[in-house]
């Protein structure tokens, strides 16, 4: 041990050699700095790649994908063994992990829930598998519709930046095998009304019997809160991955036909439902950080077909038929319908903001264009279930004009009224959405990231519900 003198002396000798060590010392430095950095770096290349094949088998190459941008993300040659199979697990490849979930609510709610699947899939390195839109509003007694129908796959592969696949691709749409399958049980963990797990008709669609493990009650946003049911995205994630599947294993809920207990799949992760999934705060899609509207749903972009189409009915719908483009237009979403529930005591006229309240919005909307953009935009374009023909005289006395669906289902099929217009929804410089419908919501941001376009949303309720 050195008395304090000592070490003082030390210190000062020390010192008194700094300007001849030092540079050589800053050479030792650099040098050892060097080694460290290449040794660090070295590591962790193989860590990654060894946890990886430890862990979880890397089956998105970041590194192919970056430095050939140009590599086709759809090629399902790459992610399955061939066309489609009778048994889903004869397509899959045993290098890759894949994800899935399903649907059950209205077409806009789907259509988050499988954003979100997608978002989980990004930050769980999975191939997420997305089956198809099934009918709820429309009638159910209606087809479905491929997720690739509506939507542009290739380019949201190319814009999220991993492969997607649908799951008619894995398997053959008419085969009669009921495969076995095991799922994470996520609703009884964030709701106690219903004892099951979510219902959801996919399952019968793409024929899985499936045997639920429940998850951890901690994956809840608002533990013992009824009120709310959203689980948060990296509580779902963490149990994708071998440690956190392992620690919350449960005895699984037999499948309903084969009677078969199966503990969540590893290679297919699948989960009831991911409606209710927030990274930070419930109905997240209302908020500008939503990781996933910004990794994903803005990148979620209409089939081409879809785009030409709702384009003809927008020229027509403005008396531009002839005209190569259609001029650029505010879009209106009124949702009226089943809303109409929540009006409690207030008289639905009092309840629902009436066409003059709409209307100021439409003007701030206008004034907005004018000055920020240095736009004039006389057109405007309303979408809305609403039926009833007097208030879709109060529209066109407005000047405004409304999408003539006459015979689109009969054209294109049931489900095309809604796409329509929530592809005209999304195609204005400007859009009046209805407070708290989640199909305003989605062609709100549609319109804010794809066309930077100048939104508002109407308040309604009661009687001034939207004055400020
Ligand atoms: N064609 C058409 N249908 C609409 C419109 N708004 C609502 N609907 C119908 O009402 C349904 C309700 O919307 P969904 O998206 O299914 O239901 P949701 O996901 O719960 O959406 P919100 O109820 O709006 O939050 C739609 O599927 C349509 O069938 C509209 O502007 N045009
Ligand atoms: C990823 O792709 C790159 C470039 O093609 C290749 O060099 C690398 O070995 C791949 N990595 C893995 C883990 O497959
Ligand atoms: C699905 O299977 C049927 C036979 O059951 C076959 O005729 C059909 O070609 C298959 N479809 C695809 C897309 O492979």
């Amino acid at each position: 041990m050195l008395t304090s003198d000592e070490s003082l002396n030390n210190l000062k000798s020390y010192r008194q050699h700094i300007p001849n060590r030092r540079k050589r010392q800053y050479v030792y430095l650099g040098c050892i700095g060097l080694v460290i950095a290449f040794t660090l770096a070295y590591f962790s290349i193989l860590s990654v790649s060894k946890s990886s094949k430890l862990v979880q088998e890397p089956t998105v190459n970041r590194t192919q994908l970056s430095s050939s941008p140009k590599i086709n993300l759809l090629d399902p040659s790459s992610y399955l063994n061939g066309p489609p199979t009778q048994a889903f697990r004869d397509n899959l490849r045993p290098d890759a992990k894949y994800i899935t979930s399903w649907i059950s609510a209205g077409w806009t709610n789907d259509v988050m829930t499988y954003i979100n699947l997608i978002y989980l899939a990004l930050i769980t390195d999975r191939i997420p598998i997305i089956p198809m839109f099934t009918p709820s509003h429309i009638g159910g007694d209606k087809p479905t519709i491929d997720f690739g129908e509506v939507f542009d796959v290739q380019r949201l592969a190319e814009g999220v930046g991993i492969p997607i696949l649908e799951w008619h691709q894995v398997k053959n749409r008419s085969s009669d095998v009921l495969d076995d399958l095991g799922c994470w049980n996520t609703w009884e963990a964030v709701q106690d009304h219903e004892a099951f797990p979510r219902r959801s008709v996919v399952p019968n669609y793409l024929k899985l019997d499936i045997s639920y493990t429940k998850t951890p009650s901690w994956i809840k946003v608002i533990p013992h809160y009824e009120h709310d049911r959203h689980a948060y995205f990296w509580a779902l994630a963490s149990l994708a991955f071998p440690e956190g599947r392992q620690e919350n294993l449960k005895p699984p809920l037999e499948s309903p036909t084969h009677h078969t207990l199966l503990p969540p799949d590893e290679q297919v992760l699948c989960y009831d439902y991911l409606y209710y999934v927030c990274a930070l705060q419930p109905f997240e899609f209302e908020f500008d950080y939503s990781p996933a509207w910004r990794y994903v749903g803005q990148h979620l972009r209409w089939t081409e077909r879809l785009e030409t189409i709702a384009d003809e009915y927008v020229r027509t719908a403005v008396g531009a038929l002839d005209s190569p483009t259609a001029p650029p237009y505010i879009g209106i979403h009124v949702r009226h319908g089943d809303f109409k529930n929540w009006c409690g005591d207030v008289p639905v006229q009092d309840c629902f903001a009436s066409i003059p309240i709409i209307a100021r919005r439409v003007e701030d909307i206008k004034t907005e264009l004018r000055e920020s953009r240095g736009i004039t935009v006389e057109h405007v374009i309303v979408t809305s279930d609403e039926r009833d023909d007097s208030w879709w005289e109060q529209v066109a006395d407005q000047g405004w004009y409304k999408i003539d669906h006459t015979g689109t289902a009969e054209r294109y099929g049931a489900w095309h009224p809604v796409l329509i217009d929530a592809v005209i929804q999304s195609n204005g410089v400007g859009f009046v959405g209805t407070d708290r419908s989640t199909m305003s919501i989605i062609a709100r941001r549609r319109v804010q990231s794809w066309r930077n376009g100048v939104v508002r949303t109407v308040k309604w309720g009661r009687v001034g519900a939207d004055d400020h």
